[in-house]
C-alpha cells in the first residue's frame, strides 16, 4: 500500500489536548508492517572525546521488531551527522522513530532531535528507550514538550513489537508494558528470559 493510500487513525494526544493524528498501517501485524527508524545518538556530550561503541542494545531491539515483521533501519550518529539523519528521515519516511538513550549525557541530543523531527514530520511517532531513559522517563516526556510520544522502559526486545502493534492498530498505548506517556504509565516492563 502506498503512503498516499494509507488510512490514518486518531489516538488521543499524550498531552490531553487536541488529538494528534498518526499514520495507521494495518491491523495485521507483519502483513503491512510499520517502518521503524532506530537512532543511536552521537558520541557523549556531542563530542568525540569518548568511545564510539557498537549500539548493541538498539540492534537487539531492531532485530526483535524485524522478527515481528516490521521494516527497520538504523542510523548511528556516532558515525553519521544530524544532516544525514534528516536526509534519512526524508528518504525513509518512518512511521516510528526510536531513540536509544543509555547515557544521561544522551538526553539533550535525543530531546533536541525529537523536537526537530516532530516539527518537520508531525505524524511520526517518537519513542525513547534505553537504560537512562528508563529511570528518567517522566522528565524526558516533560522536556520533549509534546514531541516525545512515549518512553519505553527496560529491555526493548519484548516491548517494541507490542508498541509497534499498538501504534499500527491505534490501540491504547498504556497497555504496552514499560510504556510511559504524558497520560500515564503502562504495566511494568517485561524482561528477556
Ligand atoms: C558494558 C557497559 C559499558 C561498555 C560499553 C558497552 C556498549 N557497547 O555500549 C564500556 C565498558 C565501554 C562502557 C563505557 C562507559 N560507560 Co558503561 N555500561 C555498560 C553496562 C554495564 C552495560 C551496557 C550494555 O552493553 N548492556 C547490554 C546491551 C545489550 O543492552 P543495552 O545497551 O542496555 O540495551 C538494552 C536496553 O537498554 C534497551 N534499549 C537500548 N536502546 C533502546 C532503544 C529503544 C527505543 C528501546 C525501546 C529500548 C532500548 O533495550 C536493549 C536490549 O535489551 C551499563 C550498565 C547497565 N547495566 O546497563 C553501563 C553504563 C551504561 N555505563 C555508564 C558509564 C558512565 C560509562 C562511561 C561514561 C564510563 C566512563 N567514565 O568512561 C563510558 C562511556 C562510553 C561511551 N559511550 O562513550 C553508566 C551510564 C550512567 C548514566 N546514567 O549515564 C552505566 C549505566 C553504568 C552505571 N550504572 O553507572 N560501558
Amino acid at each position: 500500500m502506498g503512503r498516499a493510500a494509507r488510512a490514518e487513525d486518531c489516538i488521543p494526544t499524550c498531552l490531553g489536548a487536541k488529538p494528534r493524528r498518526y499514520m495507521r498501517r494495518s491491523e495485521a501485524r507483519g502483513k503491512n508492517p510499520m517502518r521503524l527508524l532506530g537512532v543511536h545518538p552521537g558520541p557523549l556530550m556531542y563530542t568525540k572525546i569518548f568511545l564510539r561503541l557498537e549500539p548493541l542494545g538498539l540492534e537487539l531491539v531492531a532485530q526483535a521488531a524485524r522478527r515481528a515483521g516490521h521494516q527497520v533501519e538504523l542510523i548511528d550518529l556516532q558515525v553519521e551527522d544530524h544532516r544525514a539523519y534528516f536526509r534519512r528521515l526524508a528518504r525513509s519516511r518512518p512511521d516510528v522513530v526510536a531513540f536509544s538513550c543509555n547515557y544521561l549525557a544522551n538526553v539533550p541530543e535525543n530531546v533536541d532531535l525529537a523536537k526537530a523531527t516532530k516539527a518537520r514530520f508531525p505524524n511520526v511517532f517518537i519513542c525513547v528507550g534505553g537504560h537512562s531513559a528508563s529511570f528518567t522517563a517522566a522528565a524526558i516526556i516533560a522536556h520533549g514538550n509534546g514531541a516525545i510520544d512515549c518512553v519505553l522502559k527496560g529491555e526493548g526486545e519484548a516491548a517494541m513489537p507490542l508498541l509497534l502493534e499498538a501504534v499500527a492498530g491505534g490501540r491504547d498505548l498504556l497497555t504496552v508494558p514499560g510504556i510511559v506517556t504524558a497520560e500515564g504509565e503502562g504495566p511494568p516492563a517485561v524482561f528477556v528470559h
